[in-house]
């Protein structure tokens, strides 16, 4: 599949067609066994993009391990964060650094094989054809998870329930993990004051990309649980997401009230 020189453009697109340079952010958190595997599973899937390893000091050495990945190839960059921060930060820290180096595309993968890099093209041809995020996504007709523990199922469906109850957000799977957005998306919502640490990131970048008048697309993917390594959910993510949703629902319920009315 050869989306990224897909002739079939809209809206933001550059007018030659093609989406520009991508930047792929892999944020690592004791992920040593599993780097290696998806660094070539993406490299290979598009040779053309660059990836960036966004490590918080993983205690596991993985900072190490994608430092010697990176010797070896110019297309494959390391950031060093000092401490566990969080995905959100991470990925900002990501995201800022791809800004500044000129990217035009961001996207968002999980280290651990859960999201297949070889789904990527779907998620680059939708905004190629005008989205101004893409999101891959487990809750909309197509979309699969694989090995998930019942509770962690029951988790993602009741916090994208509940999201959508609280947000009116026109998304499936506002906490997917998988995204491409436009460097000009990015650009405009602004980074500098998202404070959500954790995986709460997800929704609240979806949300400003939404009010923003932005075009969210969802892709059909299918997510594989890791069967490598151990998750970084937690009880805190948890809290900060609940407290958090319920914050921005309660403060935008005027203005849905509003929209509502005229
Ligand atoms: N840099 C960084 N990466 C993180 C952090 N928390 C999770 N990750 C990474 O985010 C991705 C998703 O995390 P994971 O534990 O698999 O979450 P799950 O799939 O929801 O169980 C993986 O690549 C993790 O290594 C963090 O605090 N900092
Ligand atoms: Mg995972």
């Amino acid at each position: 599949m050869n989306s990224v020189d897909d002739p079939d453009v809209t809206g933001g697109a550059p007018a030659d067609g093609s989406i520009g340079k991508v930047l792929v952010v892999v944020p690592t958190y004791n992920e040593r066994d599993n780097l290696p595997r998806i660094v070539a599973r993406l490299r290979a899937a598009l040779p053309e993009a660059h990836v960036l390893i966004a490590d918080d000091n993983s205690p596991d050495g993985t900072g190490r391990i994608a430092d010697e990945l990176a010797a070896e190839d110019e297309q494959l960059h390391v950031l060093h964060r000092t401490a566990k921060e969080g995905l959100g930060a991470a990925y900002i820290a990501g995201f800022r650094w791809g800004l500044a180096e000129g990217f035009d595309v961001l996207v968002e993968i999980d280290a651990d094989g859960s999201h297949q890099p070889e789904e990527l093209p779907k998620l680059l041809r939708a905004l190629s054809e005008g989205a101004d995020l893409a999101i891959g996504s487990r809750w909309v007709p197509g979309g699969k998870v694989v090995n998930w523990p019942a509770r962690r199922e029951f988790l993602s469906r009741g916090a994208n329930v509940y999201t959508r109850l609280m947000l009116g957000l026109p998304v499936r799977d506002a906490t997917a993990g998988f995204r491409a957005y436009r460097a000009s998306t990015l650009e405009k919502i602004g980074l500098s004051d998202v404070d959500s640490q954790g995986y709460c990131f997800q929704v609240d970048l979806t949300l400003r990309t939404d009010r923003n008048g932005l075009r969210i697309v969802e892709v059909p993917i299918t997510f594989v649980e890791r069967t490598v390594g151990t998750s970084k959910m937690s009880g805190k993510v948890i809290n900060e997401a609940l407290w958090r949703v319920t914050v921005w629902g309660l403060t935008g319920l005027p203005r849905r009230f509003r929209r509502h009315r005229h």
